[in-house]
């Protein structure tokens, strides 16, 4: 009898450090059945195996399995992208495109021939970049493409606001938007406690000293780790997106997605605030920023258009 109900399918392309947490919090929050691929010959079948002896203890059915096979992901729902190298102490995002761009390169290649109509999150940086790569030769608009950073340079704000005025995480509201670089925009209009303007909580200086901190957090952690960057984060986040998008919550996440026009940005992922359900991201929110924001937005817009234009000269 064939099943009338299957469970989504939700490939992990690069099962390093991000992929292995992306595999694990997926099954704790029991999203669907896994593939881990990665180009390293046995290492996803031993995380996949390891992750299996998980599922009992969370109570949890699901296929697991692990590949260095492009055609074991077909039919995939979902795709989460971390193929690549991430940054060593002392590197920028932007030092790892030349190695980055060429494995994005061939994975997006595979991703058009056996998974095309999969809703495909890049987290594997220079973000905006990657993401472009990925978007450009897997053609858009057939495969929906976009990066998680706005997430997790939210939720790093969120948190350094929480734990400056004691309160809890739930509570606070940010939206960091722009490319995932040293030029990210936190939106402080858009943060909140409780629904009260965080203006009205800290004073601009103790606001401009979080803002910083966030832009400069992704360094922090690299710097304690001495190797690789952060992973439970990333992962967490672009699970946050990939749930939303299985289980059609339409959460308000920001999210690099194609802007045509939005924000008055023209044919460029660029984090912006979206909303992602089973239509993948069904819109973007073109609100209105501040005269100040708006510049710093296209600045950081400026430095994405930059990589993309590197980007094409890789190609
Ligand atoms: P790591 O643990 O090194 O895992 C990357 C994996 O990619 C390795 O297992 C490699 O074998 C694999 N790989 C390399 N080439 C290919 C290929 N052609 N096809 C398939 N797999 C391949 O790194 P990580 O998991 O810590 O980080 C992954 C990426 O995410 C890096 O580029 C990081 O810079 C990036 N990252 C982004 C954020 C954002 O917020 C956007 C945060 C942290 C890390």
């Amino acid at each position: 009898m064939t099943p009338k109900f299957q469970r989504p399918k939700i490939g992990l392309i690069g099962s390093g450090q991000i992929g292995g947490q992306l595999a694990l919090l997926a099954v704790q929050k029991q999203l669907g059945d896994i593939v881990l691929f990665d180009i390293a010959a046995d290492m996803p079948k031993g995380k996949a195996l390891d992750i299996s002896h998980v599922l009992p203890v969370e109570g949890v059915d699901a296929r697991i399995s692990g590949t260095s096979d492009y055609a074991d992901l077909k039919g995939s729902d979902v795709l989460i992208v971390t193929a690549g190298l991430p940054r060593k102490p002392g590197m920028s995002r932007d030092d790892l495109l030349d190695t980055n761009v060429k494995i994005m390169k061939s994975v997006a290649e595979n991703v058009k021939t056996y998974c095309p109509d999969a809703f495909i999150i890049v987290i594997s940086n220079p973000l905006d970049a990657m993401v472009y790569t990925m978007a450009k030769i897997t053609g858009r608009p057939k495969t929906p493409v976009v990066g998680m950073a706005g997430v997790l340079d939210s939720s790093r704000f969120r948190f350094f606001v929480a734990e400056r005025l004691g309160v809890s995480v739930a509570d606070v509201t940010a939206f960091v938007l722009g490319g995932h670089g040293d030029d990210m925009v936190p939106v402080v209009p858009f943060c909140s406690v409780g629904g009260i303007p965080l203006t009205q909580l800290l004073s601009q200086s103790e606001i401009d000293a979080i803002a910083n901190r966030t832009r400069q957090a992704g360094g922090e952690v690299v710097a304690l780790l001495k190797t690789g960057s952060a992973f439970m984060s990333p992962a967490s986040s672009a699970i946050c997106m990939a749930e939303s998008y299985l289980r059609d919550k339409k959460r308000v996440l920001p999210a690099a997605a194609l802007c045509e026009g939005e924000f008055g940005l023209h044919g460029l992922h660029v984090g912006v605030p979206t909303v992602i359900g089973a239509g993948g991201v069904e819109r973007i929110l073109d609100v209105k920023l501040s005269s100040s924001d708006q510049a710093a937005l296209a600045a950081s817009a400026e430095h994405v258009r930059d990589l993309v234009l590197e980007v094409d000269k890789r190609l």
